[in-house]
């Protein structure tokens, strides 16, 4: 399933090396199982940090790395779940450490049984000690749980140590793309494009949110055997003036839109992707409206991720073109916004969200708004007209490359009003 080879994680590993002070020990901690009820576990997503290094996706696997020491051994050394006889009737196989080494390209794995005593061995030689730390994700049930409490822990019994924070380190390096992820990314494009164009012509007034999510789901699994990057939003009517909507559970009525936003995650990578089609299969005068400002907008602001420019100067820019749209669509006034108090402007009713964020591992990837766009880095371009008072939710996502012409991954996607209506009247 993971097409990715060790080459790409062995060398996140050599470039995440250089920016380690000299003589440095640094952990990286899987992700936690959470629970879904009582003795029962959520479907288990490895920690994105543990993937971009590694590639392993097993649950509780300890990533341990000594760049400078001595010997070659100590170096990468990565600690994995051993499959006693309890584990194998309850669980089955976990990797045997033969696999790990093929996944990760690490040569030295060891059983989780070792880590304690591996660390007290080699702390002595250690100037500072890396941990995942600091108050990006505190939550108790987040996936990074597991390695804020190895960081306590850890603390606690070498006081004497100086320690460091390794997750800005990583979120440095993932930001910029390597091209065998841009490939893989573009492979989840794919199945969430065949997907939607597949869907397209199913969608009519009478089902339920959750068919249409269905639908998804089993196309994810028979176009690219994929997991959902995120929780699907499929939200009619109302629904779709809910940003992050996704309880799925209404009737699609004739005269809605239905504002899809899903992706295919291909290897860890997500692929991030929002259309609005009508449910009856076609627009009607004023859904066609609010559409073509979106798009206009969309098509607009994406010529703007070049490097250099920051989301933070996206956002901005969008903002004013979105209230030239609010204008003509006759939600706001020209008169209103000279006068609009300039922290909170009047488009924000309308349009409440950024335009772009990073994407990657996560689905919302590391980043911030204020970092200048490099080449290689990848964002979404998802401008949005939300009017509550009419029911309509409009948005339009692609996921987009940047690069001083930018490269639209989702270009051939459709997106135009008459092929989607098109599209629709397939069924
Ligand atoms: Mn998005």
């Amino acid at each position: 399933m993971n097409k990715l080879t060790p080459e790409l994680f062995k060398k996140n590993r050599a470039k995440l090396a250089v920016l380690l002070k000299p003589g440095s020990i640094a952990i990286i901690c899987s992700a936690a199982h959470s629970l879904r009820t009582r003795s029962l576990y959520n479907e288990y997503r490895q920690s994105s940090n543990m993937l971009y290094l590694t590639g392993i996706m097993q649950e509780d696997t300890t990533l341990v790395l000594f760049p400078d020491h001595p010997k070659k051994e100590f170096r990468e050394v990565l600690f994995i779940r051993y499959t006693d006889e309890k584990t194998l009737r309850w669980e089955g196989y976990k990797h045997s450490k033969h696999e790990a080494t093929l996944i990760s390209g690490i040569d030295n794995v060891k059983w989780n049984s070792e880590l304690i005593k591996f660390l007290s061995a080699i702390f002595k030689s250690a100037s500072y000690i890396y941990l995942e730390m600091g108050d990006e994700w505190p939550a108790e049930d987040a996936p990074a749980a597991i390695s804020y409490r190895f960081a306590e822990k850890i603390k606690k019994e070498y006081p004497s140590h100086s320690f460091k924070k390794i997750v800005p380190l990583i979120n440095k390096l993932r930001m910029v793309k390597e091209n065998v992820e841009i490939e893989i990314i573009k492979e989840a494009i794919e199945i969430t494009n065949h997907t939607f164009c597949e869907i397209l012509p199913l969608i009519k007034p009478g089902l339920y949110e959750n068919e249409i999510e269905a639908e998804i789901t089993m196309r994810f699994t028979k176009n690219g055997r994929c997991p959902h990057a995120y929780l699907p939003i499929i939200a009619s009517g109302r629904n779709s003036t809910i940003l992050h909507y996704n309880i799925n559970r209404s009737e699609l009525f004739s005269g809605d839109v239905l504002l899809l936003d899903f992706g295919a995650e291909k290897a860890g990578y997500a692929s991030d992707l929002s259309r609005t089609v009508p449910i009856s299969g076609n627009f009607t005068k004023r859904q066609a409206d609010i559409y073509k400002s979106v798009l206009k907008i969309m098509n607009e602001a994406k010529k703007l991720m070049v490097p250099g420019n920051t989301i933070y100067n996206i956002n901005k820019i969008a903002g004013s073109m979105m209230e030239e749209e609010l204008v003509r669509l006759k939600l706001l006034n020209i008169s209103d916004i000279r006068k609009q108090n300039k922290k909170k402007p009047l488009y924000k009713k309308y349009y409440m969200h950024g335009t772009s964020h990073f994407i990657g591992l996560d689905v919302h990837d590391c980043g911030n708004p204020k970092i200048s766009l490099r080449k290689g880095m990848l964002l979404s371009c998802e401008p949005g007209i939300y009017i509550k008072e009419e029911g309509i939710g409009i948005r339009l996502e692609n996921d987009i490359l940047v690069d001083k012409v930018p490269i639209d991954l989702m270009d051939n996607i459709p997106v135009e009003m008459e092929e989607i209506e098109e599209l629709m009247r397939r069924r």
